[in-house]
């Protein structure tokens, strides 16, 4: 099937060599013979596009005709990584264009190595959304992508001698970018701010005018299914002025104020928020998910219109999932399209809406859930805030009905929260405008239904709340990344990858091959490459030499205090007091290590330098730099390089244990992280996580987890069995009592975990210098310690010392890799995006002809 499909793509080495040069010469107007890998790269990547076109374009001419159902994944963030090696080997062209560019001098590897990341996103979420939109692609779904075409991914990361972060922009788009395909003609206007005056004429109806119109325009990105035509839309929007700028101003003489009002249009995609989790209340924040939801609608409902059906079928239609809360003013807008516009009584838009949302909710960090002041939504989007209020009294009036004088629990489900300012808790209205709403993991959908929507679930009944678990695409996360070890599984499984990367389970049949010895040393032998590959990597970005024959340990993700970057370096620092400690004798019984850490901290300031002029008076006293910092992450780094600095010089030590932190973590430096990983750390304090998707990446890989009984890694271990993998810590029923016990009854550390304690007075004690500087982070342990890093630092160690052990006997310790990846079918990301398709969005597959 998969040949037949391809027929109309042109797969001669000879003539994508032609395509290559013809590309050269007109689109890029260069010289084929002074080419560099960048020009080669360019070549390379619009000749793949081309194949790509055909298969888009006929996608979507037959979605246009035969009209399905289609569902649209609004997602603020899409964390893509880069996009050629993913295209060459989707469509099956790999093996032709490396012959085709070697034939004209150049690597495959290093052309690859010339494009940027697509880095829209901070983490999981936005990496999710990246996988989804490749699932469905392959499982051949009508799904298109709704996102912003951010000028600034997210931010690039230096890391100062002295250990402390550094920003600079990411101008992913300075050297052209090549997949995207800008749709000039494709644009929307969308309004803010103005005033909204009620009709008052029997109808809800109102009229919003005024304020300020921007324009939105498409810019498309083709998103190719795996060994299928199927090639789907990922549609970014791109704000501008619009007019070019005002006129009136221009004339006055007033040129500043001519270019301010195209400058705040333009402002509005102009760089990703950086934060995970939290920092609420900025009005350009505000101004991107309005602007984004808007221009997503107008243009899924002008789509809707085109096929010639009541409005009233439009949910028959239309499915669209609301990655977090994030795109949640979609549902007002949609209201008032529905009643301004279409002119539909309250109680049928109301009906339209709430049959046609889905929202999946990422977290139950109560600091984490979406607040929007009240009046900053009444000068932005006067009309939704109408909406907001009318959609809230209705739904009290109801819940009243329900448990009539029950007045805690109005103002517990209100909306609006009480207080100065009020403020509208999205994740409320998300749920009850949606159909549907899951959580991403077992453990943690259950935390939704407990803990912050308990209330909707016994107003709205258990059906509406449900599961998906997160899943991850072993295209780009195995076949891609580990192309050795997908070579491998190919030929034992004797079945084509073709098939076996879109049946992921039938990864169990390496199971009997645990008893195989040649099989077990060519799977090691993979591994060691692959930590070969890693350690060349760091040699060649970092000048660092790195000992492959050691255990490699890799935590690799966001900072976050819930994530406990924390606990891991405290626990680095008691290995390195250990070791100190111990005899020569003792010190030949240890096996080498290696500790890997990554990832980016929110920055302080970092949208007020980018955006605009600072709207603080800068240099700012540096107490006030201090307090603004979100010192914990900060800190955690900082530690992390003056350990590392010490630790890795110590010629005590240094053979047995070396740490790193490798700068400017990205999707691409995860391609060769995660290959190359022994065992990686998943260590949040239990029910934080909601998912993880990074923990099936590494067991995909062979490597095996230490972790908490959190998030997926629960789902996980009943995959590949308890005995494979390392867990240690609280568990969540126990979270909330420990806390209480920390505020109420505290015990000194030096009582109740004097391994801690030593670990914490040698920092103070200025073992790695800068001692001041970490007593902050310090106290927040000794004091508080709301991540209960006092509660499980030794089951934690004692961890670490079962995977020491568990490492020595190879034999077994390869029997536990195979059996991981062999029990991670589970969690392919088609699974997941099947779920969501059959039982949420009722959509089905299209075949492309
Ligand atoms: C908020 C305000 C301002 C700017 C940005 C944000 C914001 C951005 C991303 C808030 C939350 C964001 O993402 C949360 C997130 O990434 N959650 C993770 O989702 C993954 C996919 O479901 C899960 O695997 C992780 O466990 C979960 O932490």
């Amino acid at each position: 099937v998969w040949k037949e499909c391809m027929r109309d793509v042109d797969t001669e080495v000879s003539s994508i060599t032609k395509s290559f040069v013809n590309h050269v010469q007109t689109s890029l107007a260069r010289q084929p013979y002074n080419l560099d890998n960048l020009g080669a790269y360019q070549a390379a990547a619009l000749s793949v596009r081309d194949n790509l076109l055909v298969n888009w374009n006929e996608t979507a001419l037959q979605y246009t005709r035969k009209a399905p159902k289609r569902a649209y994944y609004l997602s603020l963030e899409f964390l893509m990584g880069r996009t050629l090696d993913n295209a060459l080997l989707n469509l099956g062209l790999k093996d032709q264009y490396s012959q085709g560019v070697k034939k004209l001098g150049f690597s495959m590897e290093d052309i690859l190595d010339q494009e940027r990341d697509a880095a829209l996103g901070n983490g999981g979420l936005g990496r999710l959304a990246a996988c989804y939109l490749d699932s469905s692609a392959s499982q051949e779904l009508p799904v298109w992508g709704y996102g912003l075409r951010y000028k600034y991914g997210i931010f690039q990361q230096l890391i100062s001698p002295a250990g402390e972060q550094l920003e600079a922009p990411d101008p992913w788009l300075d050297n052209q970018n090549p997949w995207e395909l800008p749709r000039l003609d494709v644009a929307y206007e969308v309004r803010f701010y103005g005033h909204a005056d009620r009709l008052n004429d029997g109808t809800p109806r109102a009229v919003w005018a005024g304020g300020q119109e921007v324009l939105a325009v498409a810019y498309d990105v083709m998103i190719p299914g795996c060994y299928t035509k199927t090639t789907n839309n990922l549609r970014l929007w791109e704000s501008k002025p619009k007019r070019g700028f005002d006129l009136n101003s221009f004339n006055a003489g007033n040129y500043e104020g001519a270019v301010e009002s195209s400058n705040s249009a333009a402002a509005i995609t102009s760089v990703l928020y950086p934060n995970d989790h939290t920092s609420f209340g900025k009005e350009l924040r505000l101004k991107q998910q309005y602007f984004w939801t808007a221009a997503s609608l107008a243009d899924i409902l002008r789509r809707f219109k085109n096929i010639g059906k009541p409005i009233t079928e439009f949910p028959d239609y239309v499915a669209i999932q609301l990655n977090d809360t994030h795109p949640t003013l979609a549902i007002p807008e949609l209201m008032r399209i529905l009643i301004d516009e279409e002119d539909q009584p309250w109680a049928t838009a109301w009906q339209i809406v709430t049959n046609t949302f889905f929202y999946t909710n990422h977290t139950v960090l109560p600091e984490a859930l979406e607040k929007w002041p009240v009046p900053l939504l009444e000068h932005l989007l006067p009309r939704h805030l109408q909406i907001i209020y009318d959609i809230n009294l209705l739904f009290l009036q109801s819940v009243e009905k329900k448990f009539p004088g029950d007045r805690d629990r109005l103002a517990r489900m209100s909306l609006i929260e009480e207080g100065f300012p009020k403020q509208v808790r999205m994740a409320y209205l998300a749920c009850i405008g949606s159909r549907k709403v899951n959580g991403v993991a077992e453990l943690h959908s259950d935390l939704v239904k407990t803990t912050i929507l308990k209330d909707f679930v016994e107003f709205e009944g258990i059906s509406k709340f449900g599961n998906v678990t997160n899943g991850i695409t072993p295209r780009r996360w195995l076949d891609q990344c580990n192309p050795e070890l997908s070579a491998l599984i190919s030929t034992t499984l004797k079945v084509d990858k073709a098939v076996w990367l879109k049946e992921l389970t039938r990864l169990e049949e390496l199971l009997p091959k645990t008893e195989d010895e040649a099989f077990r040393k060519e799977w090691a032998a993979i591994k060691q490459r692959n930590k070969e590959r890693l350690a060349h990597h760091v040699q060649t970005t970092l000048g660092l030499t790195i000992n492959t024959k050691a255990m490699f340990d890799v935590q690799i993700k966001r900072l976050h205090e819930y994530k406990r970057q924390t606990l891991n370096i405290l626990g680095v620092i008691h290995r390195y007091l250990t070791l100190k400690n111990m005899t020569a004798e003792e010190k030949k019984k240890v096996n080498p290590r290696v500790v890997f850490f990554a990832g980016k901290a929110a920055p302080a300031y970092y949208i007020a330098k980018l955006v605009s002029a600072p709207s603080l008076p800068l240099p700012l006293p540096l107490y006030f730099i201090a307090w603004l910092t979100p010192f914990g992450t900060h800190q955690t780094i900082r530690l992390i390089v003056n350990v590392a600095r010490i630790i890795n010089e110590d010629p005590d030590t240094k053979d047995l244990l070396s740490l790193y932190f490798l700068p400017d973590y990205s999707v691409s430096l995860a391609e060769v992280l995660i290959p190359a990983s022994d065992i990686s750390q998943h260590i949040s304090t239990a029910g934080t996580e909601a998912s993880g998707t990074s923990n099936m990446k590494f067991c995909l890989n062979g490597g095996l987890l230490l972790g908490t009984v959190d998030g997926a890694n629960i789902e996980i271990a009943e995959e590949v069995g308890e005995s494979n993998v390392f867990f240690f810590g609280h568990l969540t029923p126990a979270v909330e009592d420990l806390r209480y016990q920390h505020t109420y009854h505290p015990i000194p550390i030096e009582e109740k975990c004097p391994a801690l304690a030593n670990v914490l007075n040698q920092v103070s004690a200025g073992l790695f210098g800068d001692a001041d500087v970490y007593e902050p982070l310090l106290n927040t342990i000794r004091q508080g310690d709301h991540y209960l890093l006092s509660d499980d630092f030794d089951s934690y160690i004692a961890a670490l010392a079962m995977v020491d052990e568990a490492y020595l006997d190879q034999t077994e310790w390869v029997k536990k890799s195979i059996r991981t990846t062999a029990k991670m079918g589970k969690f392919s990301s088609d699974r997941a995006i099947n779920e969501y398709a059959e039982s949420y969005w009722n959509i089905e597959a299209q075949r492309i002809a």
